[in-house]
């Protein structure tokens, strides 16, 4: 058996390649000697030194890391607009009416016991995330085609599904075994969430992009990603996000949304959508799930993962879920008891509290209704950011078109600055984003356009 041959990835066992991917993660953009170390044994520490030693300091987190350092800064007009996460006009975080309301219930609830969940998750959790992507009257669900499980937030849900795809997708038909060894292949757009590309490869699988926006028009480049995903080969996996695109904030339409399907349909391209900010873009949860359910109205596979993080405001609770739309319900059955030898080892089973939460408000219809009006209300109040911010540069006479501003969705603005001048707003203005030039529309409050706008007009009146 090869033991040290990580690089090969169609000879070697999925551990291997697991192993491989991991490796080739943690020294990217590391020199020969410190891959070397990795491999160094326990006692070159040296006498009474640390086994640890030759570990290099990480960065912090594209995303993440902007939030440490914007707490680091003690200026008093410091401003976050790293991470996608809801602010009130107020600037504060806020946690729902409805949600204290399910834990007032959830408390006074006295039956209530903290026993381990099953290995899925809530059950009742389970089926109501379904409903909400999937719409109340799917046929998938009707016909019991369809497995949910209780993950960690969208990300833990992309994750299980990932490891799940690539343990058990065939990417080409079972007759030819040979391509039964090839890692199987997930295609993201570019750019995209700056988690899905680690996210997959620690997964197991191999990761490629297909082009999505064209900085040119900061609009989607539709053609690009038909001829992208017509070279992509037969049945691969295609990382779609759902709604609300990250990091640009840019949605195909509908009509295009059908020829994405109808081209993935005839390719055996198989569907995984990311579903982190539904009821985020237009304000209404059925608007932004329909491009998943004309993918289910076909009656083909598909994955989607949900995040009630956004949307719900639960964002520290780690509550999401992913299900799978199979084809048949003895399918589906037999996935879930697969989905459960991926989650067993990896954390065992999901936590209680976030989705009891969840599922107190969506299985009664007053909180339910309540959810959309302040969903519909924190969708609203970005709209009206985006506005005020396009206004506030059209005052200024800032150079450039700034359109986008109030063209894009959901809870991003990709402005379009560069690295640079993102860092000169940052050392100058105290205001944290992306190195990307991504900004969080819902971090903006009427208060603080007016110092963002100066910062914009300020850098690209600049010569950087
Ligand atoms: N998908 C997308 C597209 C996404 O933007 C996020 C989070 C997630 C999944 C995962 O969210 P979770 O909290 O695991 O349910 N994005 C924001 C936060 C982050 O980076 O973790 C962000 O882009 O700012």
């Amino acid at each position: 058996m090869k033991t040290n041959d990580f690089s090969s990835s169609s000879s070697s066992s999925p551990s291997d390649r697991r192993i491989g991917a991991l490796l080739r993660h943690l020294t990217a953009g590391t020199d020969a000697d410190r891959v070397s170390s990795v491999f160094a044994s326990p006692t070159s520490g040296g006498a009474g030194g640390s086994v640890f030693a030759h570990l290099v300091q990480a960065p912090e987190d594209a995303i993440l890391g902007v939030t440490i350092a914007y707490n680091k800064d003690p200026s008093p007009i410091k401003l976050n607009l790293g991470v996608g996460a809801y602010r009130t006009e107020e600037g504060k975080p806020l946690v729902l009416n409805v949600v204290r309301k399910a834990e007032q219930q959830l408390i006074n609830d006295r039956s209530r016991i903290k026993e381990y969940l099953p290995i899925v998750g809530l059950v009742e959790f389970n089926k109501l995330s379904a409903k909400l992507i999937l719409g109340a009257d799917s046929p998938a669900i009707r016909e019991n085609r369809v497995t949910t499980v209780e993950c960690l937030s969208g990300t833990g849900s992309l994750r299980v599904g990932g490891e799940f795809l690539a343990r058990h997708y065939h990417q080409v038909d079972m007759l030819s075994l040979l391509f039964f060894f090839f890692q199987k292949t997930i295609y993201i757009p570019q750019p995209t969430w700056g988690n899905h590309p680690k996210i997959f490869t620690l997964a197991g699988l191999s990761v490629k992009t297909y082009r999505y926006y064209d900085p040119s028009t900061r609009g989607l480049n539709f053609q690009g990603l038909l001829e992208d995903l017509s070279a992509a080969p037969q049945g691969s996996i295609v990382l779609l996000h759902a709604c609300a695109h990250n990091p640009t904030g840019v949605d195909p339409t509908l009509e295009q949304w059908e020829q994405i399907r109808k081209l993935m349909r005839s390719k055996g391209l198989m569907p995984f959508f990311d579903s982190a900010y539904q009821g985020f873009a237009s304000g209404s949860l059925d608007t932004d799930a329909k491009p998943i359910r004309m993918f289910v109205a076909d009656g083909g596979e598909l994955l989607v993962a949900q995040s009630y993080a956004k949307n719900m405001g639960l964002y520290g609770e780690r509550v999401g879920a992913l299900s799978i739309v199979c084809k048949a319900a003895d399918v589906a059955g037999r996935v879930e008891s697969q989905l459960k030898l991926v989650i067993r080892p990896m954390y065992s089973n999901p936590p209680i509290h976030g989705a009891s939460i969840v599922a107190v408000i969506l299985r009664d219809r007053n909180l339910f209704n309540e959810w959309t009006l302040e969903l519909k209300a924190m969708a609203d109040r970005i709209i009206s950011m985006r506005k005020q911010l396009f206004e506030a540069l059209r005052a200024r006479g800032t150079p450039g078109d700034w359109t986008h501003i109030i063209k894009q969705i959901g809870m991003f603005t990709f402005t379009g600055l560069n690295p640079a001048q993102v860092s000169y707003m940052t050392k100058e203005y105290h205001i944290y984003m992306t190195s990307d030039g991504r900004i969080s529309m819902a971090g903006l409050s009427s208060k603080t356009v007016p110092h963002l706008a100066d910062a914009i007009h300020a850098v690209v009146t600049k010569a950087l």
